[in-house]
């Protein structure tokens, strides 16, 4: 139960700390996330903490307890169920939950309101993530569980007290996207701002709020309402700053409303067909939502995703032989059905046109024989002795010894694809970023490039010979000093 004390600093302040797991619960949830993440380091050296969602089938931190067990069992504790009743009334519906980690080093989450959706810069206003009941009270309860401790150093949370009585009004495309309000850590940036150049800010100045730094320790969760203004410092010490959080509506409010039109995409680009939402609390009088206690995938699909985890963090390691494509295909098949993707062209991108055959061979194949398939060879990787060779070289396609005009017939043809353009309006003395190519296209087509020569190509030798007969000419001499 909350305290009556509890109960009146919420309605005072609009938040409050409340003690609500055991060290024990704590450590299911952490080692839940820990072995189930990625750790990436970005440009710059940043590490970010990422996250696949087997049940949406994407990269996200979001939504994990649809398919991770141990945080939908935090999220629907009964425990915390009676003490969201306290503030909240009898009947919730957990339709949302997300994960913060904050690495050392990463910058400010901005003021923001979590009303009904905190897009930085894409808000659909059509496409809505929750429509509110007409007569119900509107309510979108976050519960914010320290899973590390959190502090002033290591980016604690930050409360405008009093600001939930308030709906502040959005300025669009007032900040540039790379200081948005999501921007301080960057597996959020990622989904909310994707590539827009602008993100939104809040009409809002801290300067006229009492404003309340919450430090908690792990174990302590934070209960706030949808309107409470907040925010969180950047993470200035050595020290994780992990947080994962659940958001609660009533079953009155309309849950991603487009699904009932066929509009899978949410307002973040997510798809979410497979979407449901956890009946914590009371009962559902409304039936307007998907409301299940667990997901539907089934035995089959369960072993594929538990395998495909294994690869995809790195605990069954792939040769690169036949089988990697084998693999890749049987993937691409379950999770997207038929290839429809065009032919690449075998000269330019033999690595992708091996791939593209590989699934067209699987044309018709359905998920279920795929995913069986699927499993049985991460097994049997899974099942190789220590010291089996495992490495062999895929295919080589490319003709030994490539000389310079062979290199520039390659780099012609493949800008003129990359460029939509006649090959013969390409010439071959003109630095190749006149014709407008990109630095991310120039960094792609290096890569390519490497494959087709199967060697490692410094992506930076593009700067350095900008036109295709430089850069030809300059593979060409290394390629004789290399064999000499
Ligand atoms: O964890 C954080 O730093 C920010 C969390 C947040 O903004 C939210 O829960 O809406």
């Amino acid at each position: 139960m909350l305290s009556p004390s509890q109960i009146e600093h919420f309605r005072k302040k609009g938040w409050v700390v409340v003690d609500l797991f055991t060290p024990e619960q704590i450590a299911d949830v952490r080692n839940c996330l820990e072995s189930n993440a990625l750790m990436i380091e970005e440009v710059g050296g940043q590490k970010v903490m990422t996250f696949y969602n087997n049940v949406l089938g994407l990269d996200t931190p979001r939504d994990l307890h649809l398919f991770h067990e141990p945080i939908m069992k935090m999220f629907r504790n009964a425990g915390l169920a009676e003490k969201l009743r306290a503030v909240a009334g009898p009947d919730l519906l957990l339709w949302y939950t997300n994960v913060f980690c904050k690495m050392p080093g990463q910058g400010v989450i901005k003021w923001h309101q979590a009303v009904e959706y905190y897009t930085s810069s894409d808000i659909d206003y059509e496409n809505k993530t929750l429509v509110y009941d007409e007569v119900d009270e509107q309510l979108n309860l976050t519960v914010w569980v320290a899973i590390d401790p959190a502090d002033k150093e290591n980016g604690c949370m930050r409360f405008a007290n009093g600001s939930q009585h308030r709906t502040f009004d959005i300025i669009p495309s007032a900040t540039p996207a790379s200081e948005g309000v999501f921007a301080g850590i960057s597996a959020h940036k990622t989904v909310w701002q994707r590539n827009k150049q602008y993100s939104i800010g809040y009409d809002f100045d801290e300067n006229d709020w009492e404003v309340e730094d919450v430090p908690v320790k792990s174990g302590q969760a934070i209960v706030f309402t949808e309107r409470t203004m907040h925010c969180s410092y950047p993470n200035n010490s050595n020290r994780r700053r992990l947080g994962i959080i659940g958001r609660y509506v009533r079953p009155s409010t309309l849950v991603y409303p487009g699904r009932l039109k066929g509009a899978w995409i949410d307002e973040n680009g997510h798809n979410v067909k497979r979407h449901f939402n956890v009946l914590v609390s009371g009962e559902d009088r409304y039936g307007r939502n998907v409301i299940r206690d667990h997901h539907d995938l089934d035995e089959t699909e369960l072993a594929f995703q538990h395998a495909y985890n294994r690869l995809r963090l790195g605990q069954v390691r792939v040769p690169e032989n036949e089988t990697q494509f084998e693999i890749e295909a049987l993937q691409q098949q379950v999770l997207a059905g038929d290839n429809t993707e065009r032919q690449p062209n075998p000269v330019l991108h033999p690595r992708k046109f091996i791939q593209w055959q590989a699934w067209q061979q699987l044309r018709g194949t359905e998920p279920a024989a795929a995913m069986k398939r699927y499993c049985e060879l991460v097994d049997a990787l899974a099942a190789r002795k220590p010291g089996e060779v495992v490495t062999e070289e895929f295919r080589k396609v490319r003709r030994d010894g490539a000389d310079r005009s062979a290199i520039e017939d390659w780099l012609t043809a493949y800008i003129a694809e990359a460029l939509d353009m006649p090959q013969n309006e390409i010439e071959r003395d003109v630095p190749v970023n006149r014709y407008g190519l990109s630095s991310s296209d120039t960094l792609r087509l290096m890569g390519d490039l490497g494959e087709w020569l199967n060697e490692d190509l410094d992506p930076t030798l593009a700067y350095d010979y900008p036109t295709i007969a430089s850069l030809a000419g300059y593979l060409e001499s290394a390629n004789a000093a290399q064999a000499a």
